[in-house]
């Protein structure tokens, strides 16, 4: 069937806010007297704020009660929307412009699919906004990835059936929700890591209309 919509997720496909996300996260944890890598930061991407919080604290190996778990979360956001802030449209990924500007010209309808709470400050800092017909994020979904409800939602918003809809993911909890909601998919990343989606490419620098199109008989 045609592809008519494209629905990105943000953090690592449109821009690399996972950089900030760890940051606080380790000046949090460092704060609660632990520290975490690099490698178990990879597992945090395109899980909700509660669920980072919960896993991290699992690797410091201690327990607190739902009403510290909001403040430490808050803490953390702070720090964070602070770092998002001084963003600049620089901080786009390779790509994004010419990839948007050429979907949105050729007539498909874009929109956002991000577990983020956030999202509105970073599209707005990084120039990114005025490309989205539809904006869904953590402010819109109770549920996250891999549950297909940000995918859902933006098909719904957008007026186009699921499997008109082609999703853009650099996480396997967001492709997983993809193939859930009966979409495509491209995974931004390697092959070997984005296994169950209908292809993928490294940034999206390689892509162009003329993909979308053979990806119309996929
Ligand atoms: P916030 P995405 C996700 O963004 C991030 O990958 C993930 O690390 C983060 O915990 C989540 O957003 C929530 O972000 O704390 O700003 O609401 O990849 O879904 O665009
Ligand atoms: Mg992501």
């Amino acid at each position: 069937m045609k592809i008519k919509a494209c629905l990105f997720d943000l953090d690592g496909v449109l821009v690399d806010t996972a950089i900030y996300h760890f940051k606080a996260w380790k000046q949090l944890a460092n704060s609660l007297g632990f520290d975490f890598t690099e490698e178990q930061n990879e597992q945090l991407k395109g899980i909700s704020r509660m669920e980072s919080l919960d896993r991290i604290l699992n690797w410091g190996k201690l327990q607190k009660s739902d009403e510290e778990k909001v403040a430490l979360a808050t803490k953390k956001n702070e720090w964070y929307v602070a770092m998002i802030e001084q963003m600049t449209p620089a901080e786009v990924l390779n790509g994004t412009v010419d990839f948007l500007t050429s979907i949105k010209n050729a007539g498909y309808r874009i929109a956002l699919g991000s577990a983020s709470k956030n999202s509105a400050i970073i599209l707005q800092r990084t120039n990114l906004a005025h490309f989205f017909d539809a904006i869904v994020d953590g402010n819109l979904v109770s549920k996250s990835k891999p549950d297909p409800e940000v995918f859902l939602k933006g098909a719904e918003l957008l007026g186009m059936k699921a499997q008109e809809c082609l999703v853009f993911e650099d996480a396997i909890a967001g492709i997983e929700a993809a193939n859930r909601a009966g979409m495509r998919s491209v995974g931004i990343g390697s092959p070997e890591v984005l296994t169950e989606a209908t292809i993928v490419v490294k940034d999206l620098s390689r892509l162009s209309v003329a993909h979308l199109h053979q990806m119309d008989e996929l």
